[in-house]
């Protein structure tokens, strides 16, 4: 299908995403407190290659220049988040002001250039100071995290009116609390239950917390959210294995968030998350948010699995199945973003949908100063023309971001898959746009 920008309609908004552990760098400059990532990566040596994010891309020097990038690719706009042990090394009390400075000075330069910023308040790196007493398995989690969104509203409301509360609370928890690959490196049905009721608290509390201060800011919160079919068709084992899947992957946080509680319908194990929730708790998950921020890159198969505690089911990695797949052992599947828009619309309180992640990491080279990525080129130009497809049928998606900028720290998998538009070279720090960043600046040229 052919399409152009115009296809999308003059207020559409095209973006760029990254997050701050991933890029900055500067892990204990200037006052910047440890996070749990600094303490996953530099002591558990849990990460492919022993990498970590100490220097990363660096952005904290080359926020600059990176920002001129996006200026020259034609991004209107800038999604990244903010560190919060960078403005504030012990989770609480005291603030960084050297912190504040350098995210001032990001926010400055990108309305400077006309590029809007949008602001995620948490990706991840959650102060190690915190996770000492608890972290997210700790209810107190839910001020401490109100006190650090008051920080940054403090210090940037004057100037950002974009603001999303989490990102991806099933990765953090199912990774970081469960399956224990993440930081802060923790296992079991406990620890992630707790985690989890806790992050679903802190993304309605937070989204609250932004509307009372300034009621006209736009406000979201993220979701990964993966499209999911059956291993084998006609099998009825694996259909009602998609179903537990499917509550535990992508319901788990959207539904408490629209007013509807947790899944446990759906997938029984989820009712132990009761032991966590008091009075009035149900009615705190719920917040209207102005849009919901879908994260999607693929589509899942999955299949009946007996012995599979919990859930009796198991995802099937695309590079059993014969099929296209990413770095990331992702299958590529342009439809699967259509159909997890049309899944997001079939909620009556989602008004508006914004794609704020969406990419893929191929193994990239670079050849004479130039990086020829055509597969991302293509799944860039696949999957942006399945979101047109939605939208021309009634979707309200309003939105695209690319996941993401410049290639950088993919957490436990290091840096070896790259998904950026933007080469980096991690000796030099040196910047070539690959194709796809020349691509999608034509795409996005006024
Ligand atoms: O790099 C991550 C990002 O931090 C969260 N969403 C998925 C991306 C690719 O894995």
């Amino acid at each position: 299908m052919h399409f152009s920008k115009e296809d999308f309609g003059t207020d559409f908004k095209w973006g760029v995403s990254t997050a701050a552990y991933q890029i900055e760098g500067a892990h204990n400059k200037d006052g910047k407190g440890y996070s749990i990532w600094d303490d996953f990566s530099q002591r558990r040596k849990k990460i492919a290659n022993g990498h970590s994010g100490n220097i990363a891309c660096d952005f904290y020097h080359e926020y600059a220049s990176d920002i001129s990038i996006i200026n020259k690719l034609h991004i209107p706009n800038y999604r990244f988040s903010i560190s919060w042990s960078r403005i504030m090394p012990n989770g609480i009390g005291e603030v960084n002001y050297k912190g504040i400075a350098f995210y001032n000075r990001i926010i400055d330069y990108c309305l400077e250039l006309g590029i809007e910023p949008w602001i995620t308040l948490y990706h991840w790196d959650l102060p190690q100071a915190l996770q000492q007493k608890g972290g997210w398995t700790n209810r107190s989690v839910v001020q401490w995290f109100n006190d650090f969104i008051l920080c940054c509203l403090k210090h940037f409301g004057d100037r950002v009116k974009h603001w999303m509360v989490l990102n991806e609370p099933m990765v953090f928890t199912g990774a970081g609390y469960f399956l224990g690959v993440h930081a802060p490196g923790k296992r079991g049905l406990s620890n992630f239950l707790a985690a989890s009721h806790h992050a679903a608290l802190c993304q309605a509390e937070g989204g609250r917390t932004i509307r009372s201060y300034q009621s006209d800011f736009k406000i979201g919160t993220t979701f990964s959210y993966s499209d999911l079919d059956p291993l084998r068709e006609n099998h009825e084992r694996d259909a009602k294995a998609v179903i537990k899947v499917d509550a535990l992957l992508n319901r788990l946080f959207l539904e408490p968030l629209l007013g509807l509680g947790y899944p446990t319908k759906d997938l029984k194990i989820l009712q132990r998350i009761e032991r966590f929730m008091q009075q009035g708790d149900e009615q705190k998950l719920a917040f209207q948010m102005d849009f919901i921020g879908l994260q999607n890159y693929t589509r899942e198969r999955v299949k009946h699995a007996p012995f599979m505690p919990f859930i009796q089911a198991k995802i099937v990695k695309a590079n059993t199945r014969n099929v296209p797949h990413t770095l990331m052992n992702w299958e590529v599947y342009p439809p699967c973003i259509y159909k997890a828009l049309n899944r997001m619309q079939s909620y009556p309180s989602i008004k508006e949908i914004i794609v704020t992640e969406n990419g893929a990491a191929f193994p990239d080279e670079v050849i004479e100063e130039e990086v020829h990525d055509i597969e991302r080129v293509q799944y860039l130009k696949d999957h942006i023309s399945q979101v047109l497809l939605a939208k021309r049928e009634g979707v309200h998606v309003t939105g695209y971001f690319v996941w993401t900028l410049m290639d950088n720290f993919e957490w436990a998998e290091g840096y070896h898959p790259r998904f950026g538009i933007v080469h980096v070279d991690f000796n030099t720090q040196k910047r070539i746009i690959k194709n796809s960043g020349k691509w999608y600046s034509q795409f996005l040229a006024p």
